[in-house]
């Protein structure tokens, strides 16, 4: 867009019109932006190179009609090359909302609330309430909620170190020994970073399941593995509990540690149907891209994938809502899935396109 006539560009407050435009755009980018605040700089670049006359400082500037005394500060600091309010605050701004956005579960929108509600530190978030309560989480769909904002905050350094892959096969190891001890029969995989060989990750993720032939299924092995994991300390925290034990698709996620003097690393424990094993072990071994991009494969050959398999007849409109559920056609392995999409079966560990 046009900011301003041409005979202004080269008029002689031209360096510090550009500055504000400097700072305008830099708030601009930044999430939850404060609308108000972002037009005052844009404001006054316009103001700046609509005066014919040099401004030599903010007490001069502040003379002018719509420049008041937070712009005149700038001026001053733009000037003088200090590094004032606005270099400063943006900074910390940017620092500070980066360690948020690092405690577990914190979004970036969530972060810059906690920096618009006065958090300057995590010492702030440990001290003083600026977390939700549960109630309040339910009108809230980017916060998280107060408790696991406080273990985040608690556990921040143990959260944030990455768990080699010693560490992660240990962990795995404890896991799997008490699930087998509980049905010897159990199918518990390792998936995640892990499985496509990755030499350190943020989490481990494990996946259960159980072939029912038999006439038994896996359920009821999660709530009593869980159970035992507590009371051997493996797995110390809870963050989110399964909403029904006895289904055969549940999901816990929280933290544990492979001795009492080890660190604290997040766990994702999911059980699934026997059946959808194979589309599972793809989505959760990942890693992310793709997974998007076999999605997006499948869909350009008119199936449709996700955790729980390989769908045909699926109708969408012109939303991409879906308009008919469609059938699984593979699910139970993943050289099922590869097979109809008509492409070899690539190893975990050249899954990151
Ligand atoms: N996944 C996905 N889309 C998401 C989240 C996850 O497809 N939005 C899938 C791909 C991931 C897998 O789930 O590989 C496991 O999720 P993690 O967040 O645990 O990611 P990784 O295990 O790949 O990496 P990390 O080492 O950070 O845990
Ligand atoms: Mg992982
Ligand atoms: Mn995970």
């Amino acid at each position: 867009g046009q900011k301003h006539d041409g005979s202004a560009a080269t008029g002689p407050n031209e360096w510090l019109a550009k500055q504000f435009d400097d700072l305008h755009s830099k708030y601009e980018a930044m999430p939850g932006k404060n609308e108000f605040a972002i037009r005052g700089y844009q404001k006054t670049a316009g103001i700046l190179r609509r005066t014919t006359y040099a401004i030599t400082s903010g007490a001069q500037a502040k003379k002018i009609k719509g420049i008041g005394a937070s712009m005149a500060d700038r001026i001053d600091e733009f000037l003088t090359g200090a590094q004032g309010r606005a270099y400063y605050e943006d900074n910390e701004k940017a620092r500070t909302m980066a360690v948020f956005h690092n405690v577990y579960g914190v979004g970036k929108k969530h972060a810059h609330d906690l920096w618009q509600q006065g958090a300057r530190s995590l010492d702030d978030l440990r001290t003083k309430d600026f977390g939700l309560t549960e109630g309040q989480m339910v009108s809230s769909n980017v916060a998280v909620p107060l408790l696991t904002l406080q273990l985040g905050v608690e556990l921040y350094e143990d959260l944030n170190t990455r768990i080699s892959r010693d560490e992660c096969r240990q962990i795995f190891q404890k896991i799997r020994e008490a699930a087998l001890a509980i049905d010897p029969d159990v199918w518990i995989e390792i998936m995640g970073s892990y499985r496509r060989g990755a030499e350190s990750s943020g989490d481990v993720d494990i996946l259960i399941t159980r072939n029912p032939s038999d006439g038994i299924t896996h359920v009821g092995v999660l709530k009593r593995l869980l159970a035992s994991l507590h009371t051997s300390g493996i797995l110390t925290h809870d963050l989110t509990t399964p909403s029904d034990y006895s289904a055969l698709e549940s999901k816990w996620m929280g933290v544990g540690r492979i001795s009492p003097t080890a660190k604290y690393r997040r766990i994702d424990i999911l059980t699934i149907p026997y059946d959808q094993w194979g589309a599972a072990l793809i989505y959760f071994t990942g890693n992310e891209v793709f997974n998007r991009s076999l999605r997006l494969y499948a869909r350009k050959k008119g199936f449709s994938l996700n955790q729980r398999g390989l769908y045909r007849g699926i109708i969408r409109d012109r939303k991409g809502e879906k308009m008919t559920e469609g059938e699984i056609i593979a699910s139970r392995t993943e050289q099922d899935i590869f097979d109809v999409l008509g492409i070899r079966w690539r190893p975990p560990h050249e899954r990151r396109p």
